[in-house]
């Protein structure tokens, strides 16, 4: 017997386009946040999140640690990709099966086909934590997207243009929202304001953002 069960989730909106290689997928990691959650549990237990100093000598207030091949880091010397941890000398946690297959599920709904990422940058947000103006453009193939997926409490993205001087627009990210940046936005100007306090009934207190990019 089949009855309407008026209480299902929706099925998934379209990506709705915030540039020429720029989309967002309402929800669409929401399906999987559970397994997503309990992946970065054992990558935080071998990685765990800290807080990196950039080349100008501030302390990010983004906690962030790394999976796949290659792994974002900063120190005074500058930014860049590397296969070890700096922290414990080891390679970084391997990039779990649930987090490649999202990504490239994500990439091909918004046109990039055969998206295969080798680093996934993961950022921790406690409150007031936030990521100035910046690009991304430490990847050696920016010809290949950017997809990031948003868990826990909601942050306010900042969606500049290509230069810092450009207005930015105000883009709420909410628990399982993906976008992705590709193309003609790939280099764009962007940030999130400072989060505010108000817990997420899951994850309680704290944003988790993961980016995965083709870094090598
Ligand atoms: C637009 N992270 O880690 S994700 C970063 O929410 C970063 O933690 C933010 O910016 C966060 O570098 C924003 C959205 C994002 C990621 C990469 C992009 C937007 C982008 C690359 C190009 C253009
Ligand atoms: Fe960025």
């Amino acid at each position: 017997m089949t009855t309407l069960d008026l209480f299902a989730p929706a099925s998934p909106d379209a990506p709705e386009r915030l540039g020429p290689g720029a989309f967002l997928l309402r929800g669409f990691a929401l399906p999987c946040a559970d397994v997503l959650l309990a992946a970065i549990a054992g990558i935080e237990a071998q990685a765990p999140f800290r807080h990196m100093v950039t080349p100008g000598g501030f302390t990010m207030s983004v906690a962030l640690t790394n999976c796949g091949a290659l792994g974002w880091t900063s120190d005074r010397r500058g930014y860049r990709y590397a296969p070890t941890d700096p922290d414990s000398g080891r390679p970084w946690p391997a990039m779990p099966e649930v987090f490649s297959r999202l990504a490239r599920d994500a990439a091909a709904a918004a046109g990039f086909d055969a998206f295969a990422p080798d680093a996934c940058l993961i950022n921790r947000y406690l409150p007031g934590a936030r990521l100035s103006l910046h690009q991304d453009r430490d990847e050696r193939d920016l010809g290949a997207p950017v997809v990031s997926v948003s868990l826990g409490m909601t942050a306010t993205f900042l969606w500049g243009g290509s230069s810092r001087a450009a207005r930015a627009l105000r883009l709420p990210l909410l628990h399982g929202d993906v976008v992705v940046w590709g193309g003609a936005d790939r280099l764009r100007f962007h940030g999130v304001l400072p989060l505010a306090d108000a817990p997420h009934p899951a994850l309680g207190a704290q944003r988790i953002n993961f980016t995965f990019r083709k870094a090598g």
